[in-house]
């Protein structure tokens, strides 16, 4: 069994980020106030769209956490004690992130896996906004009844219309390595926010008693190899010859199998403790079941700059795909990079397809 290598890259940020914070506490807002100042000709735009995904995952985290009192609170049937309409917990995230952003302003437009089409935000007084912002809000909604993570992803662009026009898809339709920022919030046994600028990821984990996330892993790195792989082996027979393949490898090699079922955590596990994560195509998907631009692209960038990689089945870096539409699937195979590798050489050797 291939041993987990420690990628152990220090950005310079990384050294920055050691000299100021030490070992005291950062919370999320300071960390990104702090980091504005590394970007010269920042504007504060960016800053304030993450700290609004900040508060909207708390607000969400909050609703998360009392699913499961839902019951024996005496809310039934879409009604809750009041008589009003009891939102289902995904439509509730939505509205939320939706309502955090458009309240500061800070962008143009959004667009939502939940959404059918893009959504302009109306200017704040003279103010115009530069950036877009995608996301899934919460991922894996079927884990809730169970009890199990779930999670949210987003991903923010500058936009390419001019600036004094509503939004447009042009804005929304741009490959995965145009992304300013990419994050997901990881509600599980604790919250965590996972982000990325750029410039590495830095994860800030929700401390309850005090309301504030709070840098918990600095200059997160994939490592290189890794011990386990997750896929949806009920789907096995479905599957093409060279993933079938790659399967029974992993499974020669001992690799652990861990499929959640919420792509948030299963790819937080292969960030902490390396691994791959497969969604390739099957009868039912044919493109893959995953979103090109909710899912695949933001969850691409924090695994690359981590130091993994993420590709799809034609060997494609997702990061370089163009979309052409909203709510494209595509597949995917994310994680270590030397098992993304060993799965590429399986796909150049069985696939029936050229490559
Ligand atoms: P969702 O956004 O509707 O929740 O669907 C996405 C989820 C991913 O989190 C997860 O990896 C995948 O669907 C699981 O699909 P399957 O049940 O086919 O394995
Ligand atoms: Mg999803």
């Amino acid at each position: 069994m291939a041993t987990t290598k420690k990628n152990t890259t220090t950005t310079p940020d990384d050294v920055n980020l050691n000299a100021w914070a030490g070992n005291r506490i950062v919370t999320l807002d300071e960390f990104i106030i702090r980091s504005e100042k590394d970007f010269e000709y920042a504007t504060g735009e960016l800053t304030g769209l993450l700290r609004d995904i900040g508060v909207a995952a708390k607000i969400i985290n909050r609703e998360v956490n009392k699913a499961g009192l839902v019951n024996i609170l005496g809310v039934a049937d879409n009604q809750n004690a009041s008589g009003e309409e009891q939102k289902k917990l995904d439509v509730y995230a939505n509205d939320k992130l939706i309502e955090c952003l458009q309240n500061s302003g800070e962008c143009c437009a959004i667009a939502s896996e939940e959404n059918d089409d893009i959504l302009n935000i109306p200017p704040i007084g003279s103010k115009s906004s530069h950036y877009v912002v995608m996301f899934d809000p919460l991922d894996g909604s079927s884990n809730i009844d169970v009890n199990v993570s779930v999670g949210t992803i987003f991903a923010i662009y500058r936009r390419k219309s001019p600036s004094d026009q509503p939004a447009n898809l042009s804005d929304f339709l741009q490959s995965g390595i145009q992304q300013v920022a990419a994050g997901y919030v990881l509600y599980g046994t604790s919250t965590i926010l996972v982000y990325t600028t750029g410039r590495g990821v830095n994860g800030f984990t929700l401390d309850p008693s005090i309301g504030e996330f709070c840098l918990s892993h600095r200059n997160m790195r994939i490592p290189e190899h890794g011990q386990f792989y997750s896929v949806n082996q009920g789907y096995y027979s479905k599957f093409d010859l060279e993933m079938r393949r790659y399967i029974d490898h992993c499974s020669d090699q001992n690799y652990g199998l861990r499929y959640i079922g919420s792509m948030v955590s299963d790819i937080h596990r292969i960030l902490i403790h390396g691994g791959i994560f497969l969604y390739p195509s099957t009868r039912k998907f044919p493109r893959g079941k995953l979103r090109l631009l909710y899912e695949c692209n933001p969850l691409s960038m924090i695994v690359e700059q981590a130091g993994g990689r993420a590709i799809n089945t034609q060997l494609k870096r997702i990061l370089e795909l163009e979309p052409t539409e909203l709510h494209q699937r595509s597949t995917i195979a994310i994680g270590s990079p030397a098992l993304v590798n060993e799965l590429q050489a399986f796909i150049e050797r069985y696939s029936a397809l050229p490559i």
